[in-house]
């Protein structure tokens, strides 16, 4: 059942759980597109489709392809792709991007969001993340950036047509303005902004104006949204994007995060894309809710058409979701050498390396089964839990033995070893958040162990998941799980990812 958004039916939040932040939305008739940034991660900038604004189903990424996406070996977690914005403008889908980590500023389009898209036209001449693009009604097309700065430039060429300019600050005094977004709505020329940094103190913000270029005068409620110094569930609301439906209502897209647990809380699911409802009074946008998720679960935090537990690798393509650090030569992950099955080949002997072979998913639920059968005959691996290089569990099998890992910050340690049946096993993970508890409780416990042939669950190790949040490890990312290969090559037959949310 889609529950549309826009005809005033009730969902909950967030529209898109897991490492899904910056979003940026456009609709082309009934059809909404969603992009979001992906950091060091290939294939970059997932992109999403929905009739409703709330169900989001993954219809590939945008940048998928070594000539589009080079991220250096040694460019950090947390670099690489900040920020997209995607519009839709004489008959194609653009799409302005920033590569923190080689080449800057780029642009690719495309007939169809699923893709192909375009290989990328570099835009030198534009100075700053976030970018954004609008076209005001003579065709010039604005690129303006976090700061916030604006510049003409030819979208189909790269090169800038004049001097970058500031346009608006923001509120004075506040930190990072950034992520700027252009719109023309109405009479007027709005420039939507986050300000107060992306993490307690974030915000969104807007000014007004005549001309696409300035000067504008912002809007006296400003911050127009934030939760910062409130209890509410959801915290560091913003990095924002406008998007009108087509009965005429007003939808706002941004991001925010889940913290949970004690003091200072912590958040393990990265930054999440969130939905509100937008009204106008006296010609600026007013944000409604950003009303938590109150439905019971599955809905509305499982995608719609709901996702299968099980990818069983038949096929000769990864499904969009599967993501490597930095990048995946088709040699070193493949479904081409044992059909049916995934198979890894190692690059670094660990986790802790930028270049070891991993595949994996964003963790989406606050709870949540995963497996996975592997087959370690050749080689040495398993299933992981990443934030990034510092900071990551796994389960890890060679022939007959299966060891808890785990890696935070300067401290790696194995947690516990266990001799096992030599063939394939069953490793497997329980995310469960914490019970409420005192000051000092975490966010979710993950307990890692090996699953038998009925499906019995003998448990290894239960670690505590606030050294896999975003409060201990830094970064702009959140949890990603999925199969490695530490030494040799590592074959995995299937992986269910089963949320138990509820
Ligand atoms: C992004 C900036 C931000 O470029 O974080 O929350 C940075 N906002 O706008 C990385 O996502």
């Amino acid at each position: 059942m889609a529950i549309r958004a826009e005809a005033g039916g009730t969902f909950g939040n967030p529209v898109l759980a897991g490492f899904h932040p910056d979003p940026s939305v456009c609709r082309v008739g009934d059809d909404y597109y969603l992009v979001c940034s992906s950091f060091e991660y290939f294939p970059g900038i997932p992109v999403f489709h929905s009739r409703d604004l709330v169900h989001w189903t993954q219809i590939g990424n945008v940048l998928d392809r070594p000539s589009q996406l080079r991220i250096p070996p040694d460019a950090p977690s947390s670099g690489g792709i900040y920020a997209p914005t995607l519009r839709h403008h004489d008959g194609r889908f653009w799409l302005v991007v920033t590569n923190v980590s080689g080449g800057g500023n780029l642009l690719v389009t495309a007939a169809d969001p699923a893709g192909p898209w375009s290989e990328p036209t570099m835009l030198p001449g534009v100075g700053g993340i976030d970018p954004d693009l609008a076209w005001d009604e003579d065709g010039t097309c604005w690129c303006t950036v976090a700061g916030v700065s604006q510049v003409r430039i030819d979208p189909y060429t790269g090169q800038t047509l004049g001097p970058q300019q500031p346009v608006w600050s923001g509120t004075p005094g506040a930190q990072a303005p950034e992520a700027p977004h252009l719109y023309r709505i109405g009479g007027h020329w709005y420039l939507l902004i986050a300000e107060g940094g992306t993490e307690r103190g974030h915000s969104v913000s807007v000014a007004r104006g005549s001309e696409p270029n300035g000067p504008f005068e912002p809007c006296p409620a400003n911050p127009v949204l934030t939760h910062r110094g409130t209890g509410r569930p959801i915290q560091n609301t913003g990095h924002a994007d406008l998007v009108q439906a087509p009965d005429g209502s007003w939808w706002m897209v941004l991001l925010g995060v889940r913290p949970r647990g004690g003091t200072p809380g912590w958040h393990v699911l990265g930054r999440e894309t969130f939905l509100a409802p937008v009204t106008w009074a006296d010609g600026w946008p007013v944000v409604g809710e950003v009303a938590p998720a109150t439905a019971a679960p599955p809905w509305p935090l499982q995608p719609w058409p709901a996702e299968p537990v099980r990818d069983d690798f038949d096929l000769a393509q990864l499904h969009p979701r599967w993501i490597s650090p930095r990048h995946r030569p088709a040699r070193d992950v493949t479904t081409g050498e044992r059909a049916g099955w995934l198979t890894l080949h190692a690059r670094g002997d660990s986790l802790d390396r930028t270049d070891t072979a991993f595949a994996g998913r964003r963790q989406q639920h606050l709870a949540c089964d995963v497996r996975t059968l592997a087959d370690p005959a050749e080689g040495r691996g398993g299933l992981a839990v990443r934030l990034d290089e510092d900071h990551h569990y796994e389960i890890e099998a060679t022939p007959g033995q299966v060891a808890v890992l785990a890696r935070v910050g300067p401290l790696r340690t194995a947690v516990a070893i266990r001799e096992v049946p030599a063939g394939p096993v069953v490793l497997a993970l329980r995310v469960r958040p914490q019970p409420p508890g005192d000051a000092r409780t975490g966010p979710d416990t993950l307990a890692f162990g090996t699953e038998d042939a009925d499906g019995v669950f003998t448990e290894l190790a239960a670690l505590d998941g606030r050294y896999l949040s975003t409060e201990v490890a830094g970064g702009f990312t959140g949890r990603v799980i999925g199969m490695y290969a530490a030494a040799g090559t590592v074959h995995f037959d299937w992986f269910d990812y089963r949320h138990a949310d509820g």
